[in-house]
């Protein structure tokens, strides 16, 4: 069962500034071709604080403040098809119960023919998600954007908010972790432990400092290319406290020291624009934990660049971006 996606009103009409709102229409099914984006307000399986259950409202909200264009890609999106689906009702004392549903229903708006995005939601639901893109699209490669490498497993049982990658490559056939690559890990946020466990199974650590030194787009192109060598999928998965605390506080663990909003920006733009991208996550804005509402401007801005890497493709700067 879906709940229809609710969008603030403009708060003013401009023929001629068409409001990036204006443009997505809802929609009760996913559609070829386009952007499907659809809502996951589930926080029962997060480690630490919760909040993230309200994540897709904020979004939505935050993204009511955009307009249709950017200025420095020189980028409209008043063409772009982009359908909103949603939030998913989703049980939210039942973890095993709510994974289950999250498949069941990411598997009927995933397909090879367009992009779904996943408005989060605590970091747990990316593993059904990941599953739910496994079985629609066959082999995958995955790139992470966190500050965590989320590779435990299980605790009680149950998937938590950090082990979808560690179950998601223990799991799934069609994940090879040499097609894994994870990016933004920084400070101490970390085991020695995990960091081991990403090393034997043969994924790729790009951490914060390396985003800041080789730049967004040359990191974005390598993991692209390591993650997309033999797949017929790219799924991408954000959690948001990649982002230093000083532009995301209103994450369950927010983050001294990591990646800045512009940098991810540009990773999920450059990441986005590649054909093989047909799933994405956005996981883990908890708005009640910043009420001053900038980490849901952040997310927002994820979104909208992920729907821009989108409308991007096929385009002569990317094909030339392609060849060099
Ligand atoms: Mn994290």
């Amino acid at each position: 069962m879906r709940i229809p996606a609710r969008y603030p009103a403009p708060k003013y009409s401009d023929p001629e500034d068409l409001r990036l709102t204006q443009i997505i229409k809802p929609s009760t099914s996913a559609r070829r071709g386009g952007v499907n984006v659809v809502g996951v307000p589930f926080d029962g399986a997060v480690l630490g604080r919760r909040g993230a259950a309200g994540g897709p409202a904020a979004i939505r909200e935050a993204m009511s403040a955009f307009s249709n264009y950017n200025v420095e890609l020189a980028l409209g999106l008043e063409g772009a098809q982009v359908l909103d689906l949603g939030d998913l009702s989703v049980e939210q004392s039942d973890t095993l119960m709510a994974h289950r549903q999250i498949e069941a229903e990411a598997t009927e708006d995933i397909g090879p023919g367009s992009l779904l995005v996943v408005l989060g939601g605590d970091n747990s639901v990316s593993l059904p998600c990941i599953r739910a893109a496994s079985k629609r699209l066959g082999r995958l490669g995955l790139v992470v954007i966190d500050s965590h490498f989320d590779l435990r497993g299980e605790i009680d049982g149950k998937p938590t908010s950090g082990s979808s990658y560690g179950l998601a490559v223990r799991t799934l056939k069609s994940l090879d972790p040499r097609r894994v690559v994870e990016i933004g890990m920084h400070g101490f946020l970390n085991s020695k432990s995990y960091h081991e466990t990403a090393e034997e199974l043969g994924i790729t650590v790009v951490t914060a400092r390396e985003v800041y030194e080789k730049g967004p787009e040359a990191v974005a192109r390598q993991a692209y290319a390591k993650a997309s060598r033999g797949a017929e999928a790219v799924y991408l998965s954000v959690d948001l406290d990649a982002v230093d605390i000083a532009y995301v506080s209103g994450v369950s663990a927010p983050s001294a020291g990591g990646i800045s909003a512009d940098q991810l920006f540009r990773l999920v733009y450059e990441i986005s624009r590649n054909d093989k991208v047909k799933c994405a996550d956005v996981v883990e804005l908890a708005p009640t934990l910043d009420p001053s509402g900038r980490s849901a401007r952040v997310a927002a801005s994820v979104v909208t660049y992920i729907i821009a890497g989108h409308a991007a493709r096929g385009s002569s700067d990317a094909r030339k971006r392609r060849r060099s």
